[in-house]
């Protein structure tokens, strides 16, 4: 699918080992199975292509129509200082399919479900890096071909250097990983190297019915790589480029590397804000401004509060509302908002990886008020784009998020037909007020907050007015419409 199909979707991201355990119709592909799935021996804990279908109703129920899975390529399968590659991370061979999550036949099973779902399917895919087990600070063909790697000429490899990350050439052509388990970098330069991934991705789509790819290790690779890589691929490109620098990240659209990147500086910017009651909500407000006005095409970023890389936001920040209102930010700001599986159960294991892996399961899929919250989210996402509800001419997804009104607490931001209205002080009630001065509807015009599905009455010149004194809810979000809007959405009954 092309970008301009992924407009408007929303991603749930999964680990393909952890999100469901083998059945009866999903057979095991790791032998023996751990009895409990401890994230800590960073060991295969069971998951696979077919596991994933038969748990798809839960994904698609809190309203996904697409989920982002690990790699596919094979991986190193030998014990390493961090154990084993359970993530996908470690693919010695991209050629190849990973044995330990299914066959070819498990994978377009897996494909051809979410279609006939409506759900896109997108595939992480790394080549910037293999595993160099054998190889430590040089390669041999003897090294190479010992840790199984797909290219077998030294000079398929950058030499070895570490990385200096104040370096963008340094962050190009030096390894990652460390010398515990160095990351061989690839010859991305290299003709051979080049066609050989270049008529790869395009095959895999092909062959897989992959809708998009989201692209490991972005930075690290020349740019122009990226642009034949894409077109090869004949899909949706959205790329890892790890950092808060906004310029940077969005150089890979202005100079057509990619269809677009993950939403990394919006992240930092909402950690900032909605991370602590004494977040600071300027920082987001700078970030947010700074985000719209660089990127050509911001409603393709991947916006998220969680991934494999990160804390769960959970373990950092405990308050419920705190995290309602992230994801408001997350789902209602310019761009694809993407779920990491068990943000929906408030995991809250995990400052780091390996620990933000558990496995899914122990949570029974439970319909948690988060997973409820977050239905509620994509509803209302779905709704408006369905609808294709206007605000002065223009459509949610046509609309650039423009922010309205800020103090050091709350903010307030409009796309298209929605206003969304937050604050970061948190559970406890405050006899407080927050003003929006120019909501952009008429005084003495009704509008409806989709969340509560109470009616709001608009003051003079246009002010909304709320208040965060309801008992244990305190600083609650907000997301208003006008009542017309409400009527057509059908989201809150006959309002
Ligand atoms: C293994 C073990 C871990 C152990 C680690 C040392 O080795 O599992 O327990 O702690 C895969 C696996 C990992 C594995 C690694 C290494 O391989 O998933 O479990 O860790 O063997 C991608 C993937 C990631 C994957 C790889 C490698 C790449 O999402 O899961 O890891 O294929 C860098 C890369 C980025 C990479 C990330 C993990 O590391 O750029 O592609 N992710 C700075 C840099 C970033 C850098 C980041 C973290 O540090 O700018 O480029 O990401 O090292 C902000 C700044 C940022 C700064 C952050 C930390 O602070 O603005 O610039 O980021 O304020
Ligand atoms: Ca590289």
């Amino acid at each position: 699918a092309s970008a301009d199909q992924w407009k408007g979707k929303s991603i749930y991201q999964l680990f393909t080992d952890r999100f469901a355990p083998p059945s009866d119709t999903a057979p095991a592909r790791t032998s023996p199975l751990p009895a409990i799935c401890d994230p800590a021996l960073q060991t295969w804990c069971g998951g696979t292509w077919l596991s994933i279908i038969d748990r798809l109703d839960y994904i698609q129920g809190m309203g996904f129509d697409a989920i982002w899975i690990s790699p596919v390529s094979q991986n190193i399968d030998v014990y390493t200082p961090y154990n084993y590659a359970y993530h996908g991370y470690w693919v010695n061979d991209p050629l190849t399919l990973n044995p330990r999550f299914g066959t070819a036949d498990d994978l377009k099973a897996l494909s051809a479900s979410l279609h006939s779902r409506g759900m896109y399917l997108m595939v992480d895919v790394v080549v910037n890096n293999i595993p160099g087990v054998s190889a430590k600070d040089a390669v041999s063909s003897e090294t190479l071909i010992a840790d199984g790697s797909r290219w077998t000429d030294p000079s398929e490899f950058h030499p070895q250097c570490s990385i200096d990350y104040s370096n963008a050439t340094s962050v190009e052509y030096c390894w990652l990983g460390d010398d515990k388990l160095p990351l061989m970098d690839v010859n991305t330069e290299n003709p051979t190297v080049v066609n050989t991934l270049n008529s790869w991705i395009g095959n895999l789509t092909s062959t897989y019915g992959i809708d998009g790819l989201r692209v490991d290790a972005a930075k690290h690779v020349p740019g122009p790589f990226w642009t034949g890589f894409c077109k090869a691929s004949g899909v949706f490109c959205i790329g890892e480029v790890y950092g808060s620098d906004i310029e940077y990240a969005a150089s890979y659209q202005t100079e057509g590397w990619m269809d677009s990147v993950l939403g990394y500086p919006l992240y930092y910017g909402i950690t900032s804000a909605f991370g602590s009651p004494s977040g600071n909500m300027s920082h987001f407000v700078d970030v947010a401004s700074q985000v719209l006005a660089s990127f050509p095409t911001p409603g393709l970023l991947g916006n998220f509060i969680e991934n494999h890389d990160l804390p769960r936001w959970r373990n950092t920040t405990a308050d419920a509302q705190l995290a309602y209102n992230a994801m408001v930010a997350q789902f209602i700001f310019d761009g694809l908002p993407i779920v990491y599986y068990g943000q929906e159960q408030d995991f809250s294991d995990g400052a780091n990886d390996p620990y933000n892996r558990a496995a899914l399961w122990p949570s029974n899929y439970a319909n948690s008020s988060t997973y409820n919250h977050i239905k509620k989210l994509n509803d209302i996402r779905h709704a408006v784009i369905n609808n294709g509800t206007q605000f002065q001419g223009k459509n949610f997804l046509d609309s650039q998020t423009k922010i309205v009104a800020s103090t050091k607490t709350d903010v307030a931001f409009r796309k298209g037909p929605l206003l969304a209205v937050l604050t970061n002080r948190g559970s406890p009630s405050e006899s407080q007020s927050f003003g929006v001065p120019t909501s952009g509807w008429a005084s003495q015009s009704n509008v409806i907050d989709l969340l509560s599905c109470k009616p709001y009455t608009v003051g003079s010149g246009g002010a909304i007015s709320v208040s965060y004194a309801a008992a244990g809810y305190g600083g609650m979000p907000y997301i208003f419409v006008s009542q017309n809007d409400a009527k057509a959405l059908k989201l809150c009954g006959d309002v």
